[in-house]
């Protein structure tokens, strides 16, 4: 028997972080359909990540992104955070959008293209010194379109060399996470697309260096949960961007396309022991809302990813365990099941209410008027032309 009262208590602890770029208008490359209403500045994403944690309590902290959330005073930016009750989490760099980017970020041919990404990825260790941020994500768009493009060794060296000199930067208390990504935009070849690559780059180079896993970044059909529970083992899981799809890297709202696949990652972070606190696992969105409202939409993702944590947390591991070591293949997965196909949504609702919030956080933010006055407020600005 699974005790309710302890699930209560890991899931009142739980932190999941969203991302800056979830709140603004941002989506797919063929159109972003504009919303009223959203931040025009990273002060104001700050306030709108600020509601996801009011109505959830679980979404402490948020992700920037850097140029897109550029201040000339982090350290005011990370007070403002404060002053909302949320504190700035993973610093996300951008070597991606200039021009000088085509062939490349740290693996272009160019030796001076190669100078200008790290200079960026290095400055992005600042800016954490300023925030207080545990964490540097690292994404990269790199690699090639066509065999024969590029020689796909010495690009690997490139990576290794750009990795080791942004490992050597980190802080005390700081560390890197490297994202992989097995295509696009690259089409033939991705200098990270998976997450052994990632992983070999960090065993090289030390602990400070994790991975991790973006849900939407693997072929159709990849065992993700198989990675989480290898890299825990490991211990280099430092953690997930969360989001669904259905066909690339939709971003679309976690536990949308595949709640059940979320439950399987969730139950081996738990069994792994990647939920214990002081983990070092970051849980974190990576999600655009293109044509659903966008604070709702990271409430919503918040909810989903409790409801995924709440069922693998009630996997009862002892029947679990047992059945396994009998070899019963049809009681150890019945045991499984039992827990997914448990209804969380009162237990969670409960949990709610026993932390002093409304046990329905969508209906509670919609009923607040938040969006309505930030609306007004944010449209007469631009009219005036006092946006970012
Ligand atoms: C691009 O694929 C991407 O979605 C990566 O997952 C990054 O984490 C994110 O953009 C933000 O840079
Ligand atoms: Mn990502
Ligand atoms: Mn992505």
């Amino acid at each position: 028997m699974v005790d309710t009262s302890a699930v209560k208590g890991a899931l009142r602890r739980q932190q999941i972080e969203t991302p800056s770029w979830a709140y603004g208008n941002s989506g797919t490359r063929f159109k972003v359909f504009a919303q009223e209403g959203v931040p025009r500045t990273p002060w104001e994403k700050i306030d709108d990540a600020a509601q996801v944690h009011r109505f959830t309590g679980v979404a402490p902290t948020v992700a920037v992104h850097i140029p897109w959330d550029r201040v000339d005073d982090y350290a005011a930016l990370a007070a403002h955070a404060e002053e909302r009750g949320v504190r700035i989490g993973a610093v996300n760099t951008n070597v991606f959008q200039d021009d000088d980017y085509r062939l490349g970020s740290v693996t272009n041919p160019d030796p001076a293209v190669r100078r200008k990404a790290l200079g960026h990825l290095l400055d992005a260790v600042d800016i954490m010194d300023a925030t207080g941020s545990r964490d540097l994500k690292l994404w990269f768009s790199d690699g090639t379109n066509y065999p024969g493009q590029d020689d796909v060794r010495t690009r690997q060296d490139r990576m290794a060399e750009a990795l080791a000199a942004v490992y050597e930067r980190l802080g005390d208390g700081q560390r890197f996470l490297l994202e992989y990504k097995l295509f696009e935009p690259a089409f033939y070849m991705t200098d990270l697309p998976d997450w052994g690559a990632s992983y070999a780059h960090c065993v090289k180079l030390g602990p400070k260096a994790q991975v991790v896993v973006d849900t939407g970044h693997h072929a159709p059909g990849t065992n993700i949960e198989f990675i989480v529970a290898f890299l825990l083992r490991e211990g280099r899981l430092g953690g997930f961007d969360f989001n669904s799809r259905f066909y690339a890297d939709d971003d679309l709202m976690v536990g949308a396309a595949d709640p059940f696949q979320l439950f399987r990652i969730m139950y081996e972070v738990v069994r792994g022991g990647g939920y214990d606190p002081d983990t070092g696992v970051a849980f974190m969105l990576d999600q655009c809302h293109n044509i659903e409202p966008k604070i709702q939409g990271q409430i919503r993702s918040v909810m989903n990813v409790q409801e995924a944590t709440a069922k693998a947390l009630l996997v009862d591991g002892d029947a679990l365990r047992a059945a396994q070591e009998a070899g019963d293949v049809l009681d150890a997965n019945a045991v499984f099941m039992d827990a997914y196909n448990t209804d969380v949504r009162p237990l969670l609702a409960e949990l709610r209410e026993e932390m002093g919030l409304h046990p329905d956080p969508v209906a509670a933010y919609r009923a607040s008027g938040y969006f309505e006055k930030v609306r007004a407020e944010r449209t007469a600005g631009q009219a005036a032309g006092w946006g970012a």
